[in-house]
């Protein structure tokens, strides 16, 4: 039978399960990538599993996120990393090297490799052909340590590109307008395959915004063919020899796909769908007003995309920038993992040469990596931004985490990235519109939200073609290779005070009688659970970290949810976290599920949570439970009494348990949807518990 991409390299690493699409399967992971900010909690935890050296081709350790350094934490943190990476026979990317995912992709991602990184936007090696996939740290430990990873055999969404992109459009908008098409829900345990003509017309690069912000759209990841282009950019990075070609066999049928949407509240996607996809199918809509929305795959055509804008606070809220234009514009920031490559950066360096940034904007540039920053600087783009206005940052996460750049109350914000988050600048009601590099610099000098295929005629600046160079400053002087095991043996791992061991999980009791310590909306995502701009500094200390758990939630004068947790804690009563539709969109990050552990928070009951934060429930020995009726969730108040019986049975086998709201006197039934290793992680309290006993 014909096989797409993700079928031919998921079956080639199989070594648990079977290849049906919703079952759990475990494949072997080929390369790991650790950042700074989940990296110590990950190593920590491989150092509790007693593994003298990694098991994988290659595994790379970045240090991109936490470079701020107020007070000792960052920089402690660093030096534990280093140290570790010597003693346990990791690359060490040092910091100013750049942002993990772009230093990655250039430098060791791989065509039909399968790479787990410890951040969500890991998927962005999909632009090479290869199967990234984002996890929490504890998941990538392990496959550090030579153990599989699991994950559901996935459902293939295949999004066919058409035609070429015309000038001033790019990839970001592709992206964007998946998003508007498939949203950032309902679409766990899929991955999305691009084929068609236009694929070709593609260079790496902006392949690599597309699979980067496929995060956003909640599948496991998404995968280029490897051709060509790939070809190419590999061989400009001196790695031609690393190409092997990758495309699905011919004939292979995607889908059919089906998504449940509400007939009202989602009228848009649905008409978006039966715009952009193949052979659609709508069922009539249930008491509920659901209906199932059925596709074949999504076709854009790439000759008739247009600038786009996603706005605050969710990925998914798609606007042409026609329709926003004239929005008065405070700040343009470009960078990120997700639009900060050599060749997006020249595209501004030439639309700015020459001109100055707008006197009511701030611009901030954030190069990817050194080696993008060291073409910028050697070809002389970097002084055209310098000399227009731009605030040049340095090559790492920055304003992307909240770390500096937090834009004033009420203004508009525009920004390459890749999340909006509420509040994530580190600005309370912030506004941002994520757009492409074209956009974000057509903004940055008019003042205001300007359709960048407006300039040629308004400010007479003709779409810069920029190709990619034949040959890119490969100097990889900042990236310590894994030292040869004789060596690595006698390294010391430095740790400093403020490295704290994670606590580890507990064994379920068969019986749990627990508070509801908080009734939370839909679309809560881990930047709302663990916040991370200026408090990032404690991802290496958990006690500290989880007084800030839920801190949006937190008012002025009234004990934080930490405090309530903590005395419920005291009191041997666990805590209860109640919540709407997808839970835990977002990041990778355990902490949100580890600080919560640390305060007592034994279960998550939610209509519905999102893969990665699942995983790391489960991992950290929370159960994960879902409302059977979504409108049992309006039966619970925070602070109200839930007892579970029969604790025991349900981790092992059963599908769904009863819970019982004592507060109210009301009963109502939960999955239990739970792969079968994973009820065997829970049953052992957690995933640190469970590899020291099997090994
Ligand atoms: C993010 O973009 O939110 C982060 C910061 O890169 C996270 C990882 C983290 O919280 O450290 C992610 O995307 O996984
Ligand atoms: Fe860093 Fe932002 Fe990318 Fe996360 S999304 S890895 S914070 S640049």
């Amino acid at each position: 039978m014909a096989k797409t991409i993700v079928e031919k390299i998921l079956s080639g690493h199989l070594v648990d399960g079977e290849m049906r699409p919703g079952s759990e399967i475990g494949i072997r992971i080929d390369q790991t990538l650790t950042q700074d900010a989940t990296g110590t909690t990950a190593f920590l935890l491989l150092e509790a599993m007693d593994i003298p050296r990694v098991k994988t081709e290659t595994s790379v350790s970045y240090v991109d996120h936490n470079m701020a350094q107020f007070g000792p934490e960052n920089h402690n943190d660093h030096l534990y990393l280093q140290s570790i990476a010597k003693r346990l026979g990791v690359f060490f990317s040092r910091p100013g090297n750049g942002i993990c995912h772009q230093v990655h992709f250039e430098r060791f991602a791989r065509p039909g490799r399968t790479m787990l990184g410890s951040d969500s936007h890991t998927p962005t090696g999909g632009g090479i052909g290869s199967i990234a996939i984002g996890a929490g740290g504890l998941d990538v430990a392990v496959a550090m340590g030579g153990g599989a990873f699991y994950t559901t055999c996935p459902r293939v969404i295949g999004v066919e590109l058409k035609g070429k992109l015309p000038p001033w459009v790019a990839a970001k908008d592709i992206i964007l307008r998946l998003l508007s098409i498939l949203t950032t829900r309902g679409n766990v345990g899929c991955m999305v395959e691009y084929f068609g003509e236009g694929v070709a017309t593609l260079p790496a690069p902006a392949r690599a915004t597309c699979t980067n912000m496929g995060a956003e759209l909640g599948v496991t990841t998404s995968i280029f063919p490897a051709d060509e282009q790939t070809e190419k950019f590999l061989a400009a990075q001196g790695r031609a020899d690393q190409f092997t070609p990758l495309t699905a066999d011919e004939g292979v049928v995607y889908g059919p796909i089906t998504k449940k949407l509400h007939a009202e509240k989602d009228a848009a996607t649905i008409e978006n769908i039966k715009t952009y996809c193949t052979d659609v199918s709508v069922s009539a809509p249930d008491g509920e007003g659901m209906v199932e929305v059925t596709f074949g795959h999504v076709v854009i055509d790439l000759s008739t995309l247009e600038p786009l804008a996603s706005g605050s606070p969710s990925p998914d809220n798609i606007k042409t920038v026609v329709e926003l234009a004239g929005a008065k514009v405070r700040q343009v920031i470009i960078g990120s993992c997700t639009n900060s490559s050599y060749q997006d950066l020249m595209l501004v360096a030439a639309a700015i040469k020459g001109r100055t940034v707008h006197p009511d904007v701030e611009l901030g540039i954030a190069p990817g990596s050194k080696q993008v920053l060291t073409m910028l600087s050697r070809n002389g783009a970097l002084g055209d931004m310098i000399a227009a206005g731009a605030r040049i940052i340095e090559s790492s996460c920055g304003p992307c985490i909240g770390q500096g750049f937090s834009p004033a109350e009420g203004v508009l914000s525009l920004r390459t990235f890749n999340r909006n988050f509420a509040g994530r600048t580190g600005t309370k009601n912030d506004s941002v519109y994520l757009v492409s590099p074209e956009t974000a610099i057509a903004a940055a000098l008019t003042g205001e939200m300007t359709d960048p295929r407006t300039l040629t005629d308004a400010q007479n600046i003709a779409c810069p073609q920029i190709d990619m160079p034949s040959q890119f400053d490969v100097d990889d002087c900042m990236i310590q290779p894994p030292l040869p095991p004789e060596q690595a043996e006698a390294v010391e791992i430095v740790r400093g005070s403020t490295i704290v061991k994670p606590p580890s999980g507990e064994v379920p009791s068969d019986e749990l009688t627990g508070e509801v310590l908080l009734h939370a909306e839909d679309k809560i995502t881990t930047d709302h659970i663990m916040p991370a701009g200026a408090l990032l500094k404690y991802r290496s200390n958990v006690p500290e970290y989880a007084k800030y758990v839920f801190n949006c939630f937190n008012e002025d004068g009234q004990p934080t949810f930490a405090d309530r947790a903590l005395a419920l804690k005291q009191r041997g009563v666990p805590g209860i976290i109640v919540a709407g539709d997808s839970y835990g969109q977002g990041s990778s990050r355990e902490h949100a599920a580890l600080c919560p552990m640390y305060l007592g928070v034994r279960v998550v009951l939610a209509k519905a949570i999102e893969r990665i934060h699942q995983a790391n429930l489960v991992n950290f020995a929370i159960l994960p439970l879902t409302f059977a009726d979504p409108a049992d969730y309006d039966r619970i108040d925070a602070g109200d009494e839930l007892v579970i019986v029969g604790l025991d049975e349900a981790i092992e086998s059963a599908e769904t348990i009863t819970v019982k709201n004592t507060t109210k006197d009301v009963d109502f039934t939960c999955n239990v949807s739970l792969a079968p290793r994973q009820r065997k992680i829970l049953a052992a309290g957690g995933l640190l518990n469970y590899t020291r006993q099997n090994g």
